[in-house]
């Protein structure tokens, strides 16, 4: 069977297949990417209305592709007091936004109370909010940091108001290019135990990877692979989102950047190994919007959200600081052909627009 029907025969497809996949024409590969993505979702493309939220740039980490964390060449260093991630997090919410997506950096001084305090706080002040927030990487820094195993700081999450956990610290997961990137961040074995704890708790996650650097395909299909296998076995992923590494002030010298095609192809590979997740995110902070609107067309079935702030990527080159107005979100994916479905973090529907 070649490669092809094995797909359309919705066999498991491994390393070697997956980078057959990557030879074959644009098109070809965009329809069976597309089949998959009709099946479980038709036309429906599904976004929220969230607000991002970075409450420290401070970082004790070295991540060669970070633009944001200060030190580096961003020489502004903050820390948000909680009143203000406070005030944030409840003008948000009464501008509709149903969930905060809280990240920020490995901050040596703010304090354990500071980290979780916070979430605390918004769940007191705005009780209906869903708090989606830390990444494994930092969670593995706060254990770390304060001597604590990580099922406790898993618990401590819960017991102050965290409901799920953001994808991000995943980078690639190979340990090459792992420790050639993000030298003294969570290894990927430690990503991967995070995640399978939080998800032993009943708990859901997203995944991310970050590509267009200095890994190679099958660096890609790799971290796909050990992803896949940890759903298999906890079924707590709801979402995969390639990030397209945003090449501005930081200090990772990369020369071949990837096409669109190289980018399309690999969200469409992504749709197709990973049968096991059920949504593919085209997260158009990164992807840029227009490339993310035609992802709809090669496995996409997720944009993210409204956003209304970003510092990660913005700080990279992303068009991403002020976010993007529903309306206009709406539009674009209306204008596109799809269905925009409002939805909450959990993907529970809300609103067909
Ligand atoms: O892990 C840092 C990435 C991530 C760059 O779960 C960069 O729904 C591109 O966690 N170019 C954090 N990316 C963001 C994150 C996230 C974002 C959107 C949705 C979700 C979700 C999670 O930002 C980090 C890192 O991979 N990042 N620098 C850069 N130069």
């Amino acid at each position: 069977m070649d490669v092809v029907e094995k797909v359309r025969n919705n066999a498991r497809i491994g390393m070697e297949d997956a980078l057959k996949l990557y030879d074959l024409d644009l098109y070809t590969l965009g329809s069976l990417a597309d089949e998959k993505r009709r099946a479980m979702h038709g036309k429906k493309t599904y976004f929220n209305i969230n607000r991002h939220i970075n409450p420290t740039n401070v970082c004790k980490d070295v991540c060669k592709f970070c633009a944001y964390s200060a030190s580096r060449k961003n020489p502004n260093p903050y820390t948000m007091p909680v009143e203000q991630i406070v005030e944030i997090a409840r003008h948000a919410w009464e501008n509709g936004a149903k969930e905060v997506h809280v990240v920020s950096a490995h901050n040596p001084e703010a304090g354990l109370d500071w980290y979780l305090g916070m979430f605390r706080a918004i769940r007191e002040a705005v009780p209906e909010i869903h708090i989606k927030a830390l990444t494994a990487a930092e969670i593995n820094f706060l254990s770390e940091a304060y001597g604590l195993c990580v099922d406790e700081v898993l618990d401590k999450m819960v017991e102050n108001g965290v409901d799920s956990m953001p994808g991000g610290g995943a980078e690639i997961f190979d340990e090459e290019v792992r420790d050639y990137i993000c030298k003294g961040k969570v290894s990927s074995r430690g990503w991967l135990d995070i995640h399978r704890k939080w998800h032993q708790r009943g708990r859901k996650s997203n995944a991310t990877m970050l590509f267009g650097h200095v890994e190679n395909r099958a660096h890609r299909i790799d971290h796909m692979l050990r992803l896949r296998e940890l759903q298999d076995e906890t079924g707590g992923f709801n979402c995969f989102i390639p990030l397209v590494y945003q090449r501005q002030n930081n200090y990772l010298k990369v020369t071949d950047f990837p096409t669109g095609q190289e980018i399309l192809k690999t969200m469409a590979i992504a749709r197709i190994v990973l049968d096991n997740i059920p949504h593919l995110k085209a997260y158009w902070v990164t992807a840029t919007i227009n490339l993310a609107l035609i992802a709809q067309e090669y496995g996409a079935n997720d944009l993210d959200g409204t956003i209304e702030r970003e510092s990660i990527q913005a700080a990279a080159g992303a068009q991403s600081a002020h976010g993007m107005p529903l309306e206009e979100f709406v539009h674009l994916i209306k204008d596109s052909g799809f269905v925009p479905v409002e939805r909450d973090s959990l993907y529970n529907e809300l609103k067909v627009w």
